[in-house]
């Protein structure tokens, strides 16, 4: 099981509020195709960027699912897990049990991460 990280500041501000949610309101994920699975994709421009900066999931099995469109190469890593890196038309996932925290996902081809491909995943 991976260790919620402690997320820098200047990560955690360009992440939405998500103490604004009702309480008891149980986070609701449209894009979970199926239990678990969570999806987002590479930006299809080729910039380096996720169309999401911020998943909400339910503690457990979680499995990130990225789709690559765009002309570079590009992988989901979830902490210390990589998933495989792949080129326009591949899809990349990574899996890990959770506990409630918040931990960081990030594309690990050198340079992207810090150029901008990574969100917040937030486990309840
Ligand atoms: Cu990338």
């Amino acid at each position: 099981m991976l260790r919620p990280l402690l997320v820098a500041g200047a990560l955690v501000a360009g992440a939405p509020v998500l103490g604004a949610a009702p309480a008891g309101a149980a986070p609701v994920d449209p894009t979970a195709t199926s239990a678990r699975t969570y999806s987002l994709a590479a930006a299809a421009d080729g910039s380096l960027r996720f169309t999401r900066t911020s998943i909400a999931a339910r503690a457990g099995a979680v499995t990130l699912r990225l789709r690559n469109p765009s002309s570079n190469f590009h992988n989901i890593a979830l902490g210390t897990r990589r998933g495989r890196v792949v080129g326009r038309g591949g899809v990349s996932t990574v899996s890990a049990r959770l506990k409630p925290g918040r931990y960081l996902y990030y594309c690990s081809v050198p340079g992207h991460r810090a150029a901008g491909m990574r969100g917040t995943l937030t486990v309840r």
